[in-house]
């Protein structure tokens, strides 16, 4: 992919990702574009390269942050109030369920990874915690540290009796949803930090596995939007 500066501006009508190939949070976007067909043209930001920092990706994201989607004429930030943005305004497929409870229960689990997992060892935070804690392992006991805790409560979440067992094969039953394109990013940055997914969390793992088997899924993965060279 070429760099942010060489890329033309949204045209008009034109829906853009600025996304980095690694980044969990844009895999949850470029998969909700895929798996609703919604045609987009993909920028990089290379966050290694401090490219989330300019000041163009600032006017976009004040949080200096990927993804940002434009779309129907808006900078919009936040994966998931991008994720819940596509769902009203492209409502097929759907990616949540209909009924109250089981919309309740997926953002529960959406949450649990969005606001109680990723942010806590996303590279800004693992910087930090090493500056404050210089070591070679530092960043990794940190990370391990909160993507374990985010997956029991998810493992455990599942195996709550809601309506029957869990029984899959996705998060929420029979469809995909918000909250696997939520959890398989975050199973990818789990393995990253050599966790063993399908030995301590076995509903997360078959979870995956079908995800990962579904087109969108595969075509949103990182090792697919590496950028060459
Ligand atoms: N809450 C944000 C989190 C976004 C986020 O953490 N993005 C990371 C990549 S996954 C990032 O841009 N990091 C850059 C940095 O930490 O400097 C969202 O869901 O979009």
């Amino acid at each position: 992919m070429n760099s942010p500066s060489s890329q033309p501006a949204p045209q008009p009508g034109e829906t853009v990702l600025y996304h980095y190939w690694r980044s969990s949070s844009s895999w949850r976007v470029r998969w909700a574009l895929l798996e609703k067909g919604i045609p987009f043209r993909a920028v990089a930001i290379d966050l290694l390269k401090g490219e989330q920092r300019s000041d163009a990706h600032r006017a976009r994201s004040p949080l200096a942050m990927v993804p940002v989607l434009h779309i129907d004429g808006v900078d919009l930030s936040e994966s998931v109030a991008i994720l819940e943005y596509l769902e009203e305004t492209r409502p097929i497929p759907s990616l949540v369920p209909a009924a109250a409870k089981p919309r309740a229960r997926m953002r529960q689990l959406v949450q649990i990874i969005a606001a109680d997992t990723q942010p806590l060892q996303n590279l800004s935070v693992l910087e930090h915690a090493e500056r404050l804690s210089p070591g070679p392992d530092t960043r990794r006991r940190w990370a391990e540290h909160y993507i374990r805790r985010g997956f029991d409560a998810y493992e455990a979440t599942l195996a709550l009796p809601d309506g029957g067992p869990w029984s899959g094969p996705y998060s929420c039953g029979a469809a995909l949803s918000m909250a696997d394109l939520c959890l398989i990013p975050q199973c990818y940055n789990a393995r990253r930090q050599g966790l063993d997914i399908a030995a301590c969390w076995p509903r997360i793992a078959a979870i995956e596995a079908a995800c990962l088997a579904t087109d969108s899924g595969r075509r949103s993965a990182p090792e697919a939007n590496k950028p060459e060279g």
